[in-house]
């Protein structure tokens, strides 16, 4: 039988993982491949393999322990998440996925339980956009969506590349095609993670499944106006890129808010004024365009329309605005034989749950696209993530767990979905 999740545990492992962190001060940084995700990596797989996991790495990174069922050649069961993170984050934002994924393995091997697929928890590469400023490399290039010449084209802020990155790393990138992962490899994969938003809280419940997860398309965007003097220029002779910018984004805010799809978010999130001097009008700024949607139609209609209010921000301001895009993902509908294992459990568990739209992405968005996947969402306090005041209960993460470890044990003996 299978015994309930240790909270203890939990916290034991999401406690040590915080301790690698470039940002103490200020909440937990941990970005892809530097030194504490490194340190961090290191524990993890130390862990796995004192659960009696076999540890593997693929050609970027992904991080695979393995429970080793009674039929090993069959199709796996996933779960799993990520470690790496924004900056000045919080400490479950992919953690609780890592760690819970891993207690439940140590259910499922402690219960004596038979299970036939072999059980993986993953940790998937650079779930977060932060280094090289594209989301869920590891996941993409998974699902084929990442070459070996898009890692020579990715660069951090120091114009380093991925490929040198994982050269330098000592990772194999002649085995970088075997990263694919082809459909039927992997029979299902369940994802636990903190909701990041306030429903579940303010519902007063513990746990959440996910029916779709929204996709982002993110652009860079830059605004080039005339960089003049701010005492001589008379305001009808401005061409200011900083107020362009600023009327885009409120265009942008107004088309989102009035958005007709089930689930829709615009950020900017970032943004760089130059000369970005007191006494200067900006002559150009790049910022930074995040928008998501569960739909991908009603998604492509705001960015349309965008587009037209752009042009009309040009014309009227005497600015060039230039997008690039830098993704352009695809919601991914959960699959529903897998949500109603997870409901079955909660059931069964009697633990009350509601149906949830994920606003976040996560890597399960690419792993839909080559097996069929499911989430669980457990409570953010105030629905705060990315943020140093992220908090969930170490004991809703335990709860979800339980069904986490349930369900993942129910895939593992199921013939077929
Ligand atoms: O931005 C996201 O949705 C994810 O948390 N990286
Ligand atoms: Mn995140
Ligand atoms: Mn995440």
């Amino acid at each position: 039988m299978l015994k309930k999740a240790n909270a203890a545990n939990i916290q034991n492992w999401l406690d040590k993982i915080n301790t690698y962190n470039s940002t103490p001060d200020f909440g937990t940084t941990r970005v892809l491949f530097t030194e504490c995700e490194i340190e961090a990596r290191e524990y993890v797989k130390s862990e796995m393999k004192k659960l009696g996991l076999i540890v593997r790495e693929d050609s970027i990174g992904n991080i695979f322990g393995t429970l080793v069922g009674s039929q090993p050649n069959l199709p796996l069961v996933w779960t799993g998440s990520h470690i790496d993170t924004v900056l000045n984050a919080g400490m479950f934002d992919g953690m609780a996925g890592v760690v819970g994924g891993m207690e439940a393995l140590r259910l499922i091997k402690e219960s004596g339980i038979k299970f036939n697929r072999s059980i993986e928890v993953v940790v998937y590469t650079s779930e977060e956009p932060t280094r090289f400023g594209l989301c869920c490399l590891g996941s993409r290039a998974m699902a084929g969506h990442l070459t070996l010449e898009d890692t020579k084209k990715l660069k951090d802020e120091n114009e380093k590349t991925l490929e040198s990155v994982l050269t330098d790393l000592g990772y194999d990138l002649d085995k970088f095609k075997d990263i694919q992962v082809k459909k039927g490899q992997v029979f299902g994969a369940i994802e636990l993670h903190i909701e990041q938003n306030n429903k579940l809280e303010k519902k007063g419940l513990p746990v959440g499944i996910v029916k779709t997860i929204c996709a982002p398309t993110n652009y860079s965007v830059e605004v080039i106006g005339c960089q003049s003097h701010a005492g001589g220029t008379s305001m009808e002779d401005r061409r200011d890129a900083y107020t362009a910018s600023c009327e885009i984004a409120l265009i942008l805010e107004k088309l989102a808010l009035k958005c007709n799809s089930e689930y829709n978010t615009a950020t900017v999130g970032r943004v760089e004024v130059i000369p970005n001097a007191v006494n200067v009008i900006p002559g150009k700024v790049k910022f930074s365009i995040d928008i998501r949607d569960c739909e991908f139609e009603t998604k492509t209609e705001l960015i349309e329309e965008l587009i037209k209010e752009i042009k009309k921000v040009e014309e009227k301001r005497g600015v060039e605005v230039n997008l690039i895009k830098e993704n352009n993902d695809v919601p991914m509908k959960c699959d529903q034989t897998i949500v109603d294992i997870l409901r079955e459990s909660c059931e069964e568990k009697k633990i009350p749950y509601d149906m949830m739209i994920s606003g976040a992405y996560h890597d399960s968005m690419f792993v839909g696209e080559f097996t069929p996947v499911a989430m669980i969402f457990v409570p953010s306090k105030n629905g705060i993530s990315h943020s140093p005041d992220e908090w969930t209960d170490y004991e809703d993460i335990a709860l979800g767990v339980d069904v986490l470890a349930k369900s993942l044990l129910e895939l593992s003996n199921k013939e077929k979905l």
